[in-house]
């Protein structure tokens, strides 16, 4: 039988502007030759072998060290850093992960997006202690010590803040800022910790108790009502991130984990668990994190994040190197559950196909998607549209804005068009 003659451009186009199949693509012997110009770069001249040995294959290399750092070459991978009033709130502050920069699902530890109301605190994690106290038969406190010998779960989760995005909402825009700085505030992480349920059912809840006001132990004031459900179904006191203990940034040496609902009601730094018979409605909730609806009325208690992706690559800001073969590489994600398929159109909408997942597709937590596009040179919109398994689709930038007040910005979960232009520009435009 003849062999496949190699660097054909035979790709099955599956959907408008160049979408490719994958399993055509990685499985049926196609090659990226010169027609994809995402080729290898040619050898020319004598091979690496025939060189002189290079300085550092001759010496002795560095020794081992107790704790790796990112090779220097990659030191410009850094979180975005945001502070909103500058010196006048220096504590006020977030930082975006670089999502431009990372492949994988897993955001590490040092790029975790922040967002501090009033700053990291300087804490004395020896003498932190979280009580649960309130509607409760017997008050107690705990120690992260004391945390070590209770039985411990280990779950990936995305945190999301409720504010992530919403510059897209603005009317002045589309903001052109890259995606770190636009919508970086979410991260993806395995969380260890203790089930909360074991914690309250110690402290024994009262059957009035149906709220629990979580604060942490920094200036801000942060406090959230949480209902008991959440708290004894799935919520996590979380002491480990990706493996290791929490980072500062994250809530060292404790915080709420509460898997899909808005990053603000995962109390960092978590000192009191109060149990009541209804909700505070501390500022927190009733100023800051309520939205403003269409018809004048104020959406309250919002728990969980919408179904949600992003093409991370490419994106706002990056230039393309040619025409050409491209991997099409982005994020989904759902506060409901696990993400059944993201769609996604090089025409901008007018057709679409289905991106392959890359797994384990978890509930609450960020997938990565892929599929492969052979972008011809001409200016294009790209989009992506995830759907989740309770059959939540996300809403067009126009539906969004429909169900909210001109002035809202929380919960910002409608699709990301990026526009290829003709130079190869990645532009933020709204469809
Ligand atoms: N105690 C305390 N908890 C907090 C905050 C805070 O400022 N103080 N910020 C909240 C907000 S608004 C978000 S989005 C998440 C961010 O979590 P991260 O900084 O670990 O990414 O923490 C929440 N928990
Ligand atoms: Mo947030």
């Amino acid at each position: 039988m003849a062999r496949k003659p190699k660097n054909t451009f035979s790709v099955d186009h599956i959907a408008g502007g160049g979408l490719v199949d994958r399993c055509r693509l990685l499985g049926g012997g196609l090659t990226l030759g010169a027609g994809m110009a995402a080729s290898g770069i040619a050898m020319t001249g004598p091979t690496h072998a025939d060189a002189a040995l290079s300085e550092w294959v001759t010496q002795a290399g560095e020794t081992v060290r107790g704790y790796g750092v990112p090779a220097p070459e990659e030191g410009y991978v850094q979180r975005a850093l945001i502070r909103p009033y500058g010196d006048l709130a220096p504590g006020y502050s977030f930082s975006g992960t670089p999502l431009q920069y990372l492949r994988g699902s897993i955001t590490p530890n040092g790029l975790h997006f922040e967002v501090h109301h009033g700053g990291r605190p300087l804490l004395d994690a020896y003498d932190h202690r979280l009580m649960i106290h309130g509607l409760v038969d017997r008050p107690l406190q705990f120690d992260a010590a004391a945390l070590e010998r209770y039985p411990m779960v280990s779950n990936v989760h995305f945190l999301e803040c409720a504010g992530n995005s919403g510059r897209n909402a603005s009317e002045n825009g589309p903001p052109q800022i890259t995606i770190d700085q636009l919508h970086g505030l979410v991260s993806n992480a395995e969380w260890t910790g203790v089930p909360l349920n074991l914690l309250l059912d110690e402290a024994g809840v009262r059957p009035e108790g149906k709220w629990v006001i979580a604060i942490g132990d920094d200036g801000p004031g942060m406090a959230r009502s949480i209902p008991i459900e959440k708290m004894m179904g799935d919520g996590i006191l979380a002491l480990y991130q990706n493996g290791e203990r929490l980072r500062p940034e994250q809530g060292y040496p404790m915080r709420l984990l509460l898997p899909g609902y808005e990053g603000n009601m995962n109390v960092k730094w978590v000192t009191s668990l109060f149990v009541t018979g209804s909700p505070a409605h501390t500022k927190s909730e009733s100023g800051e994190y309520s939205e403003l609806l269409a018809d004048g009325q104020t959406a309250q208690f919002t728990f969980g994040m919408g179904v949600k992706s992003l093409i991370t690559h490419p994106s706002a800001l990056m230039t393309m190197q040619g025409p050409g073969f491209y991997e099409i590489s982005e994020l989904a994600w759902s506060g409901a559950g696990r993400i059944a398929r993201v769609e996604v159109s090089a025409d901008g909408g007018q057709s679409w196909a289905d991106a392959e997942l890359a797994g384990p597709v978890l509930s609450r937590a960020v997938t990565r998607f892929r599929i492969p596009w052979v972008w011809d040179g001409t200016p294009t919109d790209l989009v992506s549209r995830a759907t989740d398994e309770t059959g939540a689709v996300q809403p067009t930038r126009t539906a969004w804005k429909a169900k909210y007040a001109p002035s809202n910005f929380l919960h910002y979960n409608a699709i990301q068009p990026w526009r290829i232009t003709a130079q190869g520009e990645v532009e933020n435009v709204y469809l």
